[in-house]
């Protein structure tokens, strides 16, 4: 098995945390036993045990059968018409919660808007009007490409109203990832914004996303909702480009919801793989539903007066499920942040807990260390005595980051949920409860409720206790993916061959002796930088396309920071020369075809790459190489790697 560059733990974290007394009181699952009935209940019974959950959501038509599974494929609530965004709003209000905010938005520059479900469900409305009026029918994909502003999740809620599934596209993605992502999608409308704001500058989405049209020309409407005027300099082309205020005028506040099947679509999301381009994770309705209802819930603990502050961007998973459709869900306020937490200092997060009082927070173990890296004393200046849970996803959290987060950010007062899921999986699957689970800093814990995981070897047998493997799932849950867009094979190739009857996450683990994961981060070629998942292929694909660029080889590296870097190793066409500019154009050039995430963190020039005798490329040896340290010099030779070549000759990569 390979494994790529994840933070190695430096300090021998063995301690227990146990819930604080005073948290589990109030917890929404407090009795150990009644925990284990109802998981063993989930994993024997998994439709007595979702049939029941399922009861307190609002359907149409109830299901005929809660789950259908004929590996791999599932359906859950067959026969059931549900609508998602009547779940997040017209239910809630019908609770009584309409007048309590749904969104509590703060903009970079300090902007604040408050927004209650009835307002929500207004907007909501309207703009689903909008695109009904457009022409946007059930079944089409709408692309969303916006900023972190409420307009997103109304046009998220837009599109689930009418059955529109909605590909949203994070707002650090180039043009050409745009116009990849809308081909794959064959989507041909775009929701967009003159710009947003990031450090203080404008991102310019609109202008990104006519670039984009100029590659893929198939979209035919473009709304654009003006979030920053003048300085944003947009142009609007008539008759393909629409001002959303402009639409909203006239649009109706009336928009039944649609009687949407379990199955129906509710959002593609396009996610990195270990080859090729990215793949639109589909993602049904009644499935997704219940469960990103539920674990937020339970895992999140969430009750009528909570503030819920998750502070990934909606273009993840993690925003689509934790900072909209399972927390509305809830009836429970979620706040939104716009920009970057450095701006206008390190202390933007700090002051806006003071400010906005969340109870909940959560955040990704890459920005934990960057905070840590900027000292306590800016923590320590601020009230954050508010928050009563903290939340960690994206990536394995190292246990000095677990511990600097429990003490500084929670003074040791909150529990921490380390929570492991993917794009796939729709919702956590593996975490502690926060009531129950006695908590060890670096593993993400137990299977949540009808989640049966297992460590296997490559032939699926499972591994002995505290031996590292793979991590498998031996069940399908209802918010798991029920297929690749456009490549059911894919699919199946993907997470249904490589270990026979189960669900394959591309994960290492280990499981110990209490029975406790520890994630170990990606066994194939899918990097995690920052907590975001980016493919090799995907990063050399983009190296080869610049003319200089003979061939590529893109592995991960250790990074305090980021988790991961990458580390690219590049042989040069003839004519070229290795130079300081020309790795200043390839990073650039990266940057340009896929979007600032990808921008390498090192770029190695070399005469050759080094391949075993089939002729696979020695990325295990590139690992090595570019976990090393510095750069030394600007060429590693041929020579260099004809020795190592000569020393390691069957080695895999
Ligand atoms: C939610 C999300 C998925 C990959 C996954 C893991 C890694 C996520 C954790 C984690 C260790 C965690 N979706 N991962 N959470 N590793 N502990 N708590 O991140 O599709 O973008 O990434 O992220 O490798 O396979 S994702």
């Amino acid at each position: 098995m390979t494994q790529s560059g994840a933070i190695t733990s430096k300090m021998a974290e063995n301690r227990t945390f146990p819930p604080p007394a005073k948290f589990v009181e109030q917890a929404n699952i407090k009795s150990l036993d009644e925990y284990r009935r109802m998981y063993e209940q989930s994993i024997r019974q998994p439709e007595e045990f979702w049939g029941k959950i399922a009861e307190g959501f609002h359907w149409f038509k109830k299901w005929d059968k809660v789950r259908d599974w004929k590996e791999p494929d599932v359906k859950w609530f067959v026969g059931a018409k549900t609508n998602v965004s009547y779940n997040c709003l017209d239910l809630q209000i019908e609770k009584g919660r309409g007048n309590h905010p749904a969104i509590l938005f703060e903009g970079e520059p300090g902007d604040v808007r408050k927004i209650t479900f009835k307002e929500l469900r207004t907007e909501v409305c309207k703009f689903a009007n909008v695109l009904k009026k457009l022409g946007v029918k059930k079944g089409d994909r709408v692309t969303i490409y916006m900023p972190m502003i409420p307009e997103l999740p109304i046009a998220m809620l837009a599109c689930a109203r009418i059955g529109a599934p909605h590909s949203i596209i994070f707002g650090g993605f180039s043009a050409t990832a745009i116009s990849d992502r809308v081909g794959d999608a064959d989507s041909h409308i775009i929701i967009t914004c003159d710009g947003g704001w990031r450090r203080g500058k404008v991102v310019p989405l609109k202008a990104t996303v006519d670039e984009a049209l100029e590659i893929d020309r198939r979209v035919k409407q473009v709304v654009v909702f003006k979030r920053i005027g003048e300085q944003a300099k947009v142009t609007m082309k008539a008759g393909r480009d629409f001002w959303w205020h402009d639409l909203m005028k006239e649009a109706s506040a009336d928009c039944p919801a649609e009687q949407c099947d379990a199955e129906d679509p509710l959002f593609l999301l396009y996610t990195s793989g270990s080859t090729g381009k990215p793949k639109g994770i589909k993602h049904t309705t009644a499935g997704y539903m219940v469960y990103t209802a539920f674990t937020s819930k339970m895992i999140f603990d969430l009750k009528p007066n909570d503030l819920m502050w998750c502070t990934a961007d909606i273009g993840w998973v993690t925003g689509h499920s934790y900072v909209v459709y399972g927390i509305l869900q809830n009836g429970v306020t979620s706040l939104i942040y716009e920009g970057s937490p450095d701006f206008p200092n390190w202390e933007r997060f700090w002051t806006m807990i003071e400010k906005h009082k969340p109870t909940v927070f959560y955040t990704a173990p890459t920005a934990i260390r960057a905070f840590m890296k900027q000292g306590r004393q800016l923590v320590d200046k601020h009230d954050l005595s508010s928050l009563r849970l903290l939340g960690s996803v994206g990536e394995p959290i190292n246990p000095e980051a677990w511990m600097w987060y429990h003490e500084v950010v929670g003074r040791k007062s909150c529990p921490i949920v380390d929570t492991w899921w993917q794009t796939e999986t729709g919702g956590i699957l593996i975490t502690p409860l926060p009531g129950i689970t006695d908590t060890k800093p670096g593993s993400a814990t137990r299977p949540f409720f009808g989640v049966e995981p297992d460590v296997v070897d490559r032939s699926g047998k499972t591994v002995n206790v505290n031996e590292g493997g793979l991590l498998v799932i031996r069940q399908p849950w209802p918010a798991m993916l029920r297929t690749v867009w456009g490549d059911h094979d894919r699919f199946k190739r993907t997470y249904w061959s490589d270990i026979k009857g189960c669900y394959f996450t591309g994960d290492g683990a280990r499981r110990d002796a209490d029975g406790y994961y520890w994630l170990m981060g990606r066994v194939d070629d899918v990097l995690n930088v920052s907590g975001h998942r980016l493919g090799t292929a995907e990063v050399e694909s983009a190296l080869v396309a610049h003319e200089a660029v003979a061939e590529a080889a893109v592995v991960g590296m250790p990074h305090e920071i980021k988790g991961e870097g990458i580390a690219a190793f590049v042989t040069l066409r003839k004519g070229f020369t290795a130079s300081d500019e020309l790795k200043k154009a390839l990073d650039a050039h990266v940057v340009k075809e896929i979007g600032a995430i990808a921008r390498p963190d090192q770029i190695r020039f070399s005469e050759a790459l080094p391949k075993t005798r089939s002729g696979k490329i020695m990325r295990r040896l590139l690992r090595e190489i570019a976990a090393g340290g510095d750069v030394k010099g600007d060429t590693t030779t041929l020579e260099d790697f004809n020795v190592i070549n000569k020393l390691r000759q069957d080695d895999e990569s």
